[in-house]
């Protein structure tokens, strides 16, 4: 943790990815661990267009779910540790693959959404936008009025990730000098790709219990939770 810490405070620039282990400690289940996501649902059933073309009452009810979760939920102290880490070092850049809200919740200001998040529908047809409040999208809303379906702001399996989010992400990933990769088993690209083939210089230093996809491959690897590492970190930085 001290050379994370000494290159953290000598960085010009510094990039953090983070995935859903971001939001355990906020009581959000991740994708692939234990009792996550997936086990219990089909990754084609939901999150992908083909998904929302044969069951968009299934998918609402998904993300309804969650998003109700995520309103329930606090940022916790990994995602405030962030915030202020973002206030210590002069071009920082958040990217985060989550949906949750909890970074922007916690303070974050130049935070990437990569994968978009609930806090609107957008009309698959028109694009015409609704914002979602604790309820979600009402079931007998889904149909709009053009002839479309309101569908969930978010990237699914095999969409494009926002054009503007991604090229963003993608120079802060070529200008850093740090990489954060916290609480993704970086296994979703191209987000995970920013850590690995986006990035010539950077000293990339991964925060996760548990080995991922990169582990092999980071500088340096830090075997702990992002709301119990992130704070200390943050706190060592003289
Ligand atoms: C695309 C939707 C092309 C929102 C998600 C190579 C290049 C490009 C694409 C591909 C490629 N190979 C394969 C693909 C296709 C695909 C893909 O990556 N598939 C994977 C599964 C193999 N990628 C795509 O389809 C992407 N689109 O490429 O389009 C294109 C180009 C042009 C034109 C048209 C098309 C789109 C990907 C986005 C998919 N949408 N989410 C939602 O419903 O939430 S992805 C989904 O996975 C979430 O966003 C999630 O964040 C993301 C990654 O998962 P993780 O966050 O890492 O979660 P996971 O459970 O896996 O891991 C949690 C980690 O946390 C673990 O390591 C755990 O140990 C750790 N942890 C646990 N507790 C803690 C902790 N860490 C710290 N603290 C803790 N307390």
């Amino acid at each position: 943790m001290k050379d994370l810490v000494e290159r953290l405070y000598g960085a010009r620039s510094v990039l953090a990815l983070t995935g859903s282990g971001m939001s355990a400690e906020s009581g959000l289940p991740t994708f692939r661990g234990v009792g996550g996501l997936w086990h219990s649902h089909r990754v084609e059933e939901l999150a992908s267009p083909d998904g929302f073309a044969r069951d968009p009452v299934l998918v609402w009810t998904w993300y309804n779910e969650r998003n109700a979760a995520h309103r329930r939920a606090r940022p916790n102290a990994g995602h405030y540790a962030l915030a202020t880490l973002e206030t210590a070092v002069r071009d920082f850049t958040l990217a985060t693959q989550n949906v949750d809200s909890l970074h922007l919740r916690a303070g974050s200001q130049n935070l990437i959404e990569l994968h978009g998040n609930l806090r609107e529908a957008r009309c698959d047809r028109c694009g015409e936008r609704r914002s979602l409040d604790a309820y979600g999208m009402p079931i007998d809303a889904i149909a709009h009025g053009c002839g479309g379906r309101m569908r969930p702001d978010i990237v699914w399996f095999g969409e494009a990730l926002p054009r503007e989010a991604w090229k963003k992400a993608e120079a802060a990933a070529a200008r850093a000098d740090v990489i954060l990769v916290i609480g993704t088993s970086a296994v979703v690209y191209p987000a995970a790709a920013l850590a690995t083939h986006y990035t010539s210089r950077a000293f990339v230093a991964e925060i996760n219990p548990e080995n991922t996809a990169i582990s092999a491959g980071v500088d340096c690897v830090l075997r702990g939770t992002a709301a119990e590492l992130l704070p200390r970190i943050v706190e060592a930085l003289p």
